[in-house]
């Protein structure tokens, strides 16, 4: 099954949305296969966005995004990646269309509630950062029969 990394922000934690947000990707059909609650320092913080170190942005991202505790987790499905992309909404809440997480929850950009990994390749990078091979739980859910063909 395709694997996807995806955060809830500090803001989506300090606004209550965890429930609210697992629960969209639970009824889409998503499996969590992954789930860590942590805060990232620094150094993760790097890593994690490591193709955004140099933008003007990067100092205000850093501090917004290691400034409370995060929920990290993969997610399985079909196409998963564009699924949960799609779900998550445009990158600034101004712009995303309501029906999105970004687009219901929030308004500014540098407090967009949630990442979603941007292809297979770098959800594979970034679940490496976060969870280990035996982190990863493989398992069926009985309902798959009525959601898969
Ligand atoms: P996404 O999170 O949709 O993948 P991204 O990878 O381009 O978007 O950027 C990572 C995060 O950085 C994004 O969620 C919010 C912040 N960001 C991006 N562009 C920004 C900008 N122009 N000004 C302020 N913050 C920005
Ligand atoms: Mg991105």
């Amino acid at each position: 099954m395709d694997k996807t990394f995806v955060m809830i922000k500090p803001d989506g934690v300090q606004r209550n949305l965890i429930g609210r947000i697992i629960s969209r990707f639970e009824d889409k059909g998503l499996r969590v296969a992954a789930i860590k609650f942590l805060r990232l320092d620094e150094e993760m913080a790097r890593k994690h966005y490591e193709e955004h170190v140099e933008k003007p942005f990067f100092p205000g991202l850093l501090e917004y995004i290691t400034s409370g505790p995060v929920v990290a987790m993969v997610l399985e499905g079909r196409a998963v990646v564009e699924e949960v992309r799609k779900m998550m909404g445009a990158t600034n809440p101004k712009e995303a269309l309501p029906g999105t997480i970004r687009g219901d929850f929030g308004i500014e950009i540098g407090r967009n509630i949630i990442h979603g990994a941007d292809s297979p390749e770098s959800a594979q990078r970034e679940i490496g950062i976060y969870f280990g091979e035996e982190d990863l739980v493989p398992y069926q859910k009985a309902e798959e029969c009525w959601l898969y063909e």
